[in-house]
């Protein structure tokens, strides 16, 4: 096994562990607590406790990716696949955005304000077939992640490139990530770089361990 095989497994030993003591403890299932605020939904879901820094959470590769390199794929079940390159990216529809992060490891980042392109956006650059449903988001260090066409066309999804009026730090997955505010932050890719629409579901890193499909924050939905 490599180096980095060594380090992975430890890292979702670590987090089977997590799952294994929320398992473990039952759970009546409320929404959260605190008013209501975006979505109607509790300003904090279940089980989450707010976290004064954003903490860092990812494989432990942390790619370095220079804007002139950078590129995102945009292909699978689509009518026109397209790689764009940050000048291209920029050129879009610029989005800004106040929304949450939740991270399945039990904290919440709260009132970040986004700046990016809606995932939307980019879909209606590619147009998706019909037939697509889901779509599975590729990164950097070969982290995958999967969403239903419906969850990732919510408003709130978005490539992000800056935060709180900062550039998105390379650690928390710039030049560009996705967030994912209304589904446990997993679900957002750091460093991505590939988007493929899919005819079916394709589980990614985590759903393939273990973790919730749905990842429902208000629902309590962690883990499979
Ligand atoms: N490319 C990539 N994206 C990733 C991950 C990762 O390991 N690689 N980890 C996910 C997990 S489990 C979480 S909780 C969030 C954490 O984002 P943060 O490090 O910015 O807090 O990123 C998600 N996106
Ligand atoms: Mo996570």
């Amino acid at each position: 096994m490599s180096h980095d095989d060594e380090r992975i497994k430890r890292i979702v030993e670590a987090r089977l562990k997590l799952k294994a003591r929320h398992l473990s403890k039952p759970t009546d299932r409320p929404m959260g607590e605190g008013p209501p605020n975006r979505h109607g939904m509790p300003k904090l879901p279940v089980g989450q406790t707010v976290a004064k820094n954003w903490p860092v959470l990812d494989l432990g590769e942390k790619p370095d990716i220079a804007l002139d390199d950078w590129r995102l794929k945009i292909d699978g079940a689509v009518e026109a696949p397209v790689t764009l390159d940050w000048a291209d990216f920029l050129a879009l529809p610029q989005a800004e955005d106040v929304s949450d992060f939740h991270c399945v490891t039990t904290w919440s980042l709260m009132d970040s304000t986004w700046k990016g392109v809606q995932f939307s956006t980019l879909a209606a650059l590619a147009r998706p077939l019909d037939a697509a449903t889901h779509v599975l988001c590729h990164a950097y260090d070969g982290y995958t992640t999967n969403l239903s066409l419906a969850a990732a066309l919510q408003d709130d999804v978005m490539l992000v490139y800056a935060w709180n009026g900062a550039p998105l730090p390379r650690d928390h997955g710039g030049p560009v990530r996705m967030i994912t505010p209304q589904l446990y932050a997993w679900k957002g890719a750091k460093w991505i770089n590939r988007i493929e629409f899919l005819r079916g579901d394709r589980p990614g890193f985590w759903e393939e361990r273990g973790y919730s499909n749905s990842a429902d924050p208000w629902r309590d939905d962690r883990y499979s």
